[in-house]
């Protein structure tokens, strides 16, 4: 008799215990799963910063601590004329990030691309001088750090300025500056705000020449006794590259060059690149033929498994080496907002993120949730 009370005791407990941790999976959110991991951040377009798009805001505000503004804190955007400077839309990313208690990224200072012609020309469309570029990047780069002093917690100072091979990127900005130009955005950020975070970005960072260019280039700037606090690698990934190996490589150099690292502006395409590229160059595009959309009308379940399994393989890498890692990013909330649906092909439907066109989280989350809270 005894012995049945007992038995019939800890079944109890049992089917208690497994229901409570079911529950607590549930009602998870990613940010809670990953705490203490790294922070998991998103990127924001201007109708989530102005609360337009309601059903985006409460996922943003259930499963994300951090958030990086998607487009309005780029050159272009703060300011499209010289001295014209407008920041509406970055104060509200601002504003909306310090309402809602979360790790505020701003996203970009110095950026060959979405910096208007105006930056690089003199009156009559010639290029100007070494010291007036410099110029303009220290007024660029000191107003806008300056206005959001305390505030912004970390900046993508340089983002893209090395190619996949290692070599310096042919921008106006090397080309009139030389590699110095990263240098010197540096400390312009540094004097602005000395407490500010300040990374370098950029993608295609499983590469073997741009990991062993990133590398010297940190040992060069904290050998000048400059402030590098980590390197962001853009996870714009595919189904099939990069090599999940490839990838950790890159984290463990970036991390022995003693700076954090930083899993940025992470989607995974389903779409087949036309020109094969890996990276996540904007200049790249090609024509829309029908054969490039297959799945317009939706993802067939054995495609979705392979996104899902892509997701779990480097999720699982960025938990191995959370002691390395200090926030993860997506390149937006939903599918429906991803760039990737106009690059490099405009008009396509892409599959990218972790939550689907009607709002709704993908099986992944919980995955990659339950993977965190089992560690
Ligand atoms: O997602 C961004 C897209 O909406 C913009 O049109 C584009 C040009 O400003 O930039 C995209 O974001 C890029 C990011 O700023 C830097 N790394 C590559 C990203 C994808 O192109």
């Amino acid at each position: 008799m005894k012995k049945v009370v007992l038995f019939s005791f800890s079944c109890v407990l049992m089917m208690l215990a497994v229901s409570y941790t079911n529950d607590q999976f549930k009602s998870s959110s990613l940010k809670a799963a990953f705490k203490h991991k790294f922070l998991i951040g998103v990127s924001l377009n201007n109708g989530q910063i102005w609360g337009r798009d309601t059903a985006a805001l409460k996922i943003i505000k259930t499963h994300f601590n951090s958030v990086v503004a998607e487009n309005c804190m780029k050159i272009v955007s703060l300011q499209p004329r010289e001295g014209q400077f407008r920041f509406r839309d970055a104060d509200q990313f601002v504003n909306f990030g310090e309402k809602n208690k979360l790790f505020i990224i701003g996203h970009t200072l110095i950026w060959h691309s979405q910096t208007p012609d105006w930056f690089f020309v003199d009156a009559d469309g010639n290029d100007v001088s070494r010291e007036v570029l410099i110029e303009r990047m220290r007024r660029h780069i000191t107003t806008v750090v300056s206005r959001y002093k305390g505030r912004v917690n970390g900046w993508d100072v340089v983002n893209e300025a090395i190619l996949d091979d290692g070599s310096w990127r042919k921008s106006k900005f090397y080309n009139i500056i030389g590699e110095d130009f990263i240098r010197l955005a540096f400390e312009f950020a540094h004097a602005a705000d000395p407490k500010a975070e300040l990374y370098y970005n950029d993608f295609s960072m499983a590469q073997e020449g741009k990991r062993n260019a990133v590398v010297r280039m940190v040992h060069k700037l904290k050998g000048l006794g400059l402030k590098i606090t980590g390197v962001g690698m853009q996870g714009h990934l595919g189904l099939d590259y990069p090599k999940v190996a490839d990838f950790e490589k890159s984290i463990l150099a970036f991390s022995a060059a003693a700076v954090h690292v930083m899993i940025t502006e992470l989607d995974i395409t389903v779409l087949q690149n036309p020109g094969r590229s890996m990276g996540a160059d904007i200049s790249q595009n090609y024509t829309y033929k029908k054969e490039m959309n297959p799945y317009a009308a939706g993802l067939p379940d054995s495609v979705a498994k392979i996104l899902e399994q892509r997701y779990v393989a480097f999720f699982k890498l960025f938990l191995k080496h959370q002691n390395k890692i200090s926030r993860v990013t997506l390149w937006g909330v939903t599918d429906g907002d991803s760039w990737r649906n106009n690059w490099p092909v405009f008009g396509r439907k892409d599959y990218p993120l972790l939550f689907d066109r009607q709002y709704k989280a993908k099986p992944v989350v919980q995955i990659i949730s339950e993977m965190s809270l089992m560690e």
